[in-house]
């Protein structure tokens, strides 16, 4: 299948090309990631935009059981949905989304929905560089809304915020003791915090829970892309599939908001130019760390530079040299 080919499927909604097409991105080799550019390129003029959506939470939250209960939902409205996940690493005991297809059995058979499972690659911002281009793909492929998981442990909310137009936080019913925890960092970039497993004798601590998290977020400094009210903590369950089309409407409001106001577009473009600059940043620092001339190069003269036979500052200079980027 040539490029063309490929994109002319992919703009016709064809899955086994959106699929083969993911592959091409995620792959590391040279020639793939050149075909890759050149795809995305060719699809960059059809402009179609799907609702990015972020999803984040502990393991065990019900992150699974959410996508599951919410992506049926949307396909039930009429909408294609389409699911990513982003790693932190690839040795994750949870289970990963491709154990997950089993358990997401329901929306793995919809035909209005799409499940990828996540690269299993160690670096999370190599794989987030390309689940971004993943999204662009599916996109392109006219699906409406693209739900991106990532288990939270750490940095990885953080890149799917990058990613995402809306940045969920899925929490579990707890004290106030464990609210403590929470990072404010976490609560910073959070859109909505949902409080899941609303439901049989966890009820009463989700909705407790919920207004913690809502006393907390109004603490926060407000941001300028949040209308009156948000960011939102709610109470949901997935399981029973409790509070979603609120969440959604919700979701939709502040969406609709934004786009209004200017800050949906300014957000996607503040974001392309992150991933641009990442890009750079990552692609020098591969040319450091992958084996081959530089990275034998950088060994070489750190063995000079640690027995005193050269300075620091000149063997980094042979070293953009060979890149070709010679500082001032
Ligand atoms: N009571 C209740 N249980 C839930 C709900 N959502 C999920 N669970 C249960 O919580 C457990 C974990 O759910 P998952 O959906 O697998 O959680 P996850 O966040 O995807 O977990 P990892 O993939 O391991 O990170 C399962 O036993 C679910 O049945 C809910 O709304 N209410
Ligand atoms: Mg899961």
């Amino acid at each position: 299948m040539t490029i063309t080919e490929m994109a002319e499927r992919i703009l016709a909604g064809d899955r086994r090309a959106l699929a083969r097409a993911i592959t091409l991105v995620e792959s590391g080799r040279a020639d793939h990631r050149a075909q890759a550019t050149e795809l995305l390129e060719t699809l960059r003029p059809c402009g179609r935009q799907g609702l990015r959506i972020g999803l984040s939470g502990t393991p065990g939250v019900g992150k699974s059981t959410f996508i599951e209960s919410f992506g049926m939902m949307l396909t039930a409205l009429g909408l294609r949905v389409a699911v990513l996940a982003v790693d932190p690493s690839s040795a994750r005991s949870g289970g990963s989304i491709l154990g997950d297809k089993t358990r997401m059995e329901r929306l793995s058979r919809d035909k209005n929905a799409f499940i990828r499972p996540s690269p299993s690659q160690s670096h999370l911002g190599g794989v987030a560089r390309r689940t971004r281009e993943a999204v662009a793909l599916c996109e392109a492929s006219g699906f409406d809304v693209i739900l991106i998981e990532t288990v939270g442990v750490g940095q990885s909310e953080t890149v799917v915020a990058e990613i995402s137009d809306l940045f969920n936080l899925l929490m579990a019913p707890a004290g106030g003791d464990e609210l403590q925890g929470v990072k404010r960092g976490i609560m910073e970039i959070a859109d909505m915090i949902l409080v899941n497993k609303a439901d049989g004798e966890l009820k009463p601590v989700a909705t407790r829970t919920q207004a913690d998290y809502a006393g907390a977020l109004r603490l926060l400094r407000k941001r300028p892309q949040d209308p009156e009210g948000f960011p939102k903590a709610m109470s949901v369950s997935a399981l029973e599939e409790n509070g979603l089309s609120t969440a959604w409407e919700e979701m939709q409001t502040l969406t609709n908001w934004r786009r209004e106001q200017g800050h949906f577009d300014r957000r996607r473009a503040e974001q392309a130019r992150y991933w641009f600059e990442e890009e750079v940043r990552q692609t020098l620092l591969a040319q450091l760390t992958t084996p081959g001339p530089v990275k034998d190069r950088m060994q070489a003269l750190g063995g000079q530079v640690a027995t005193g036979q050269t300075t620091p500052s000149a063997a980094a200079q042979e070293i953009l040299k060979t890149l070709g980027m010679e500082s001032g």
